[in-house]
């Protein structure tokens, strides 16, 4: 089995450092003692319906009791459900009942935005309120249990809101990056039906207006289905509003009342879809159910994060991925918490933006991703060393494999060698965390994402489906469900099973390499398939190349990841040219503009390689595994090259490298 972050893994194999939980934090810790976790583990792995009963009655409130915890088939009946016949509303959860007590004047949300002056923070009460009454909006525009609302916005609370009040009313949110072009956005606004697209006037990116509606409106003209549009004025400035669908937000919330009911939803009723790439054909619509989820999210929160009410919690996701969705939303707000949302990026309008951040609000709790953290070790020191960030007390890190540098500078320059570092392992078809450190008990190892949480079996597998040996690579599967896994393709009933449960037999098949090594612990070494990783954030390489070749001028394109310092993975696109086309820079150019318009800025090809011919088997595969090996200038192990059809393109490739 081979990788595709070979930097990151050969730096891991070697890394041997242990770091214990400080005292100061175990001390505190709701889990401060190993062999409680292991014992608490055993006992959620051989007693299932008796440990997700505990953590349903202790972390979610419901309207009404379940008739049985877990059921699943993974076999030819398959089926996954929990919590059968049991009522809640994820709504109430996040809200409603936090409102008993003293927290209700607590602060859930606190909203930083890219401009310093701009900022917002809302008590429970206050969010409660705005939920409500936006929920009423959504009812006012014809919005039913069931149907489905798009949501594409920035960062901002609205966002918040607008996912609670679909949740309030058991509408199926399904929310789209506001970094995805227009064509993404109708793609998945035509697969899931939506009826209500929830967008802004414009965003900030690092200092420029980002014309959101625009590229709503070029989406919707092609989506007979979108019967009303809400816009958020995010800036005063205009744009176009079309008659008879689109509303302005704050126009609609004068309206209305503040008194909503939450509507009280089935276990297994949908909460989400959220699309996310695999290694074929558009994005998948990822689905969520609502008792499952809701128990798995607040239960990884709770544990991973060892949440303490006056902790001030920062993820830095945007709510466009699931890591928002779980870990800004509704994890934080059901355990009561105090969520960070911040609109901007790390390095505007200098490189110590997020640790401005920290200091600010004195952020306790930091969760971020390992090319966050690479691109604010490369400014240097300074920045940080200039900020008290003497509130922290817990790090996490998601979204790619973290490489041993950037843990450790992570873990001395930010945490001061006082805070333990969570390194957390998941998926968006997982719904939460899955491999991952309880801080207060797991000794640290930089690279490696340490043991599975409550409930998870995790196991890594050769080919043939065998166990492998210790430090030996090979597949991560996961050998049962666990509450928050999804439950299904939307608009695609087979898919689900078809996808991720037929490499082997009653497993889930997660799609990425690891080993294990003698302790147990897992390290995570990127995806098996063709999904590429950039900065966290998932790709198919088929999307990428059927971007490409919509273009007039390209015959045909491959597109592999390679390491990147900064990103983790870079987009390296192979592009064979129709006959009689010379290749010209701004050639170059509009192929990169092609992808961005058809997918979106975070999908540009970093390199642009024309060749003759691609490296084919004779049956006319492309051989992926060779241009990967080029891609990373790996010209020495190309591995074995004689089931090419004409093995000398291969010094073609490598002279033509650019
Ligand atoms: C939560 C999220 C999932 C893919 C996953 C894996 C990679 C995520 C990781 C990690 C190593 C970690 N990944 N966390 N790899 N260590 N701590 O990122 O979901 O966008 O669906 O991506 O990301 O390759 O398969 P998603």
């Amino acid at each position: 089995m081979t990788s595709k972050k070979s930097g990151s893994v050969e730096s891991s194999l070697i890394e041997k450092r242990v770091f214990n939980p400080p005292p100061e934090f175990m001390e505190k810790a709701r889990i401060n003692s190993l062999s409680q976790f292991k014992q608490m583990w055993r006992d959620s792995i051989e007693k299932p319906d008796e440990f997700w009963a505990g953590m349903a009655e202790e972390h979610i409130e419901w309207f009404k009791k379940w008739d049985a915890v877990e059921e699943y088939d993974l076999g030819d009946n398959f089926f996954i459900r929990y919590f059968r016949g049991a009522k809640l509303n994820a709504s109430f959860n996040c809200l409603d009942r936090h409102l008993r007590g003293w927290r209700r004047n607590k602060a859930a949300l606190i909203w930083q935005g890219e401009p310093y002056e701009e900022s917002r923070t809302y008590t429970y009460l206050q969010l409660h309120r705005e939920v409500c009454k936006f929920a009423n909006v959504l009812k006012s525009r014809g919005v039913k249990k069931g149907d489905r609302v798009t949501i594409y916005l920035p960062m901002i609370p609205e966002l918040a809101i607008s996912l609670l009040a679909c949740a309030r009313i058991g509408a199926i949110h399904s929310v789209v990056f506001g970094g995805f072009s227009a064509e993404a956005l109708r793609d998945r606004i035509l697969n899931s039906g939506a009826k209500i697209v929830i967008t802004s006037n414009f965003g900030y990116r690092a200092g420029r207006l980002i014309p959101i509606k625009e590229n709503a409106d070029n989406a919707m003209t092609c989506c007979n289905g979108v019967t009303s549009c809400i816009v958020v004025k995010r800036v005063d400035h205009n744009c176009a509003m079309t008659e008879g669908r689109d509303y302005w937000w704050h126009e609609q919330m004068e309206a209305v009342s503040a008194v909503c009911e939450p509507e009280q939803m089935d276990a297994e009723d949908p909460l989400f879809i959220l699309y996310t790439s695999g290694s074929t054909g558009k994005p998948k619509g990822v689905l969520h159910t609502t008792g499952g989820y809701m128990v798995y999210a607040t239960t990884t929160f709770k544990y991973i994060f060892d949440y303490r009410d006056e902790d001030v919690f920062w993820c830095t996701a945007d709510v466009g991925w699931v890591t928002g969705h779980s870990y800004l939303v509704y994890g934080p707000l059901a355990a009561g918490a105090t969520s960070l949302m911040f609109e901007g990026v790390p390095n505007y309008p200098e490189p110590d933006r997020f640790w401005e951040v920290i200091e600010k609000y004195r952020v306790n709790i930091f969760y971020t991703a390992p090319t966050a953290i690479r691109s604010m070790m490369k400014d240097g020191d300074k920045w940080p060393l200039r900020r008290d960030l003497s509130s922290l007390r817990l790090l996490g890190s998601v979204g790619e494999p973290i490489n041993p540098e950037a843990w450790m500078w992570y873990y001395r320059t930010i945490g001061k060698e006082k805070t333990p570092i969570v390194d957390t392992w998941w998926q968006t078809e997982t719904g939460g965390i899955l491999i991952s450190p309880l801080p207060g008990c797991v000794p640290l190892k930089p690279g490696s994402a340490t043991l599975p949480f409550f409930g998870v079996n995790a196991k890594v597998i050769r080919q043939d489906g065998s166990e492998a040996d210790v430090n030996e690579g090979g597949y991560l599967v996961i050998t049962r469900p666990w509450p928050g896994i999804m439950r299904g393709v939307y608009g695609d009933p087979e898919k689900f099973k078809n996808t991720y449960f037929v490499q082997y037999p009653d497993c889930y098949f997660t799609s990425d390499g690891a080993r294990r090594d003698e302790d147990g612990y897992f390290w995570l070494m990127g995806r098996v398939d063709d999904v590429i990783n950039i900065s966290g954030h998932r790709l198919g390489t088929a999307e990428v190349e059927s971007s490409l070749v919509a273009h007039p001028k390209v015959a045909e394109a491959a597109v592999v990841g390679f390491p990147h310092d900064i990103k983790g993975e870079g987009i390296y696109a192979y592009v064979t040219l129709k006959e009689e086309v010379t290749v010209t820079d701004d050639l170059k150019s509009e192929l990169i503009a092609i992808v961005r318009k058809e997918i979106g800025p975070i999908a540009s090809p970093d390199v642009i390689h024309f060749t003759n011919s691609l490296p084919k088997t004779r049956s006319g595969k492309i051989l992926r595994r060779i241009l990967r090996k080029i891609a990373a200038g790996d010209f020495d192990h190309l591995g074995d090259t004689t089931t090419l059809a004409d093995p000398s393109i291969i010094q073609g490739l490598i002279t033509g490298k650019p």
